[in-house]
């Protein structure tokens, strides 16, 4: 079963939970000791990636040590063309578009890409859509952030980029934001795709993965709560909060 399908049946009556791990944040053991939790907690799959600090080698000790810990599938989230793992299970083939900066929308992706079709691993294309506040993948992504309650803009960009093809949106928040992307935008957005849409950035509490979830998520992602969760209790009602 390719990591496609493996979502693709997890959404098909529901939404599903993706746990982010950002290798620059802590060595690859401690990662497979959060990893550990999170499965306890019922997260679906791993994502492993950040804005900064990644390097082929942290990502791959990373995908191994959450593989050998968990078994679940480890999708790389990239960064860029600098650092490209061979051991991740798949990698999102992302555009970040609505960057100001064609190396984000294209042209890394044009670079990587025979690199990336000889390693073997499975793809998975994805508009990546940041949004306000942006945080740092806003800065660092030179994005021209879709404002928060511009929910147009939001749609014509997700329904545009389904419309050349990406199998998947993002509607990204940036990792730490204060408030999650709106339930407005996700409901409006979600009511026009037909492809799975992805929300992340700034969910770390059940009420906010409740609230994305019945606005229409598919798949919640959560980094930073993860990171600095110590309390499982509160890791599983946010976790079982983003799942149907
Ligand atoms: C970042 O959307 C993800 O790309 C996760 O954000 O770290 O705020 O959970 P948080």
């Amino acid at each position: 079963m390719t990591v496609k399908e493996y979502i693709m049946e997890r959404i098909e009556n529901g939404s599903m939970h993706m746990t982010l791990l950002d290798p620059d944040k802590q060595s690859a053991e401690e990662a497979a000791k959060i990893a550990i939790k999170c499965k306890d907690a019922g997260t679906d799959a791993f994502m492993i990636g950040g804005s900064t600090g990644i390097t082929s080698e942290n990502l791959d000790a990373t995908a191994v040590a959450i593989r050998e810990a968990t078994g679940l599938p480890i999708i790389y989230f990239p960064a860029g063309p600098h650092a490209i793992p061979t051991k991740a299970d798949a990698m999102f083939y992302m555009s970040l578009v609505n960057s100001k900066n064609l190396d984000m929308v294209i042209r890394s992706q044009a670079m990587a890409s025979r690199y990336v079709k000889k390693i073997g691993v499975e793809t998975m294309s994805m508009a990546y859509i940041v949004c306000e506040p942006g945080m740092k993948v806003g800065e660092v992504g030179q994005a021209d952030l879709v404002k928060r309650d511009d929910i147009d803009t939001a749609i014509g960009y997700a329904l545009g980029c389904e419309m050349m093809g990406m199998e998947f949106v993002y509607l990204e928040a940036g990792s730490g934001a204060d408030e999650p992307i709106s339930p407005e935008m996700i409901k409006a957005v979600k009511d026009e795709i037909s492809v799975p849409l992805i929300i992340g950035g700034g969910i770390s509490t059940p009420e906010a993965a409740v609230t994305a979830k019945l606005a229409g998520a598919d798949i919640i992602v959560t980094g930073t709560f993860v990171e600095r969760c110590i309390d499982e209790h509160m890791l599983r009602n946010v976790i079982a909060a983003s799942k149907n």
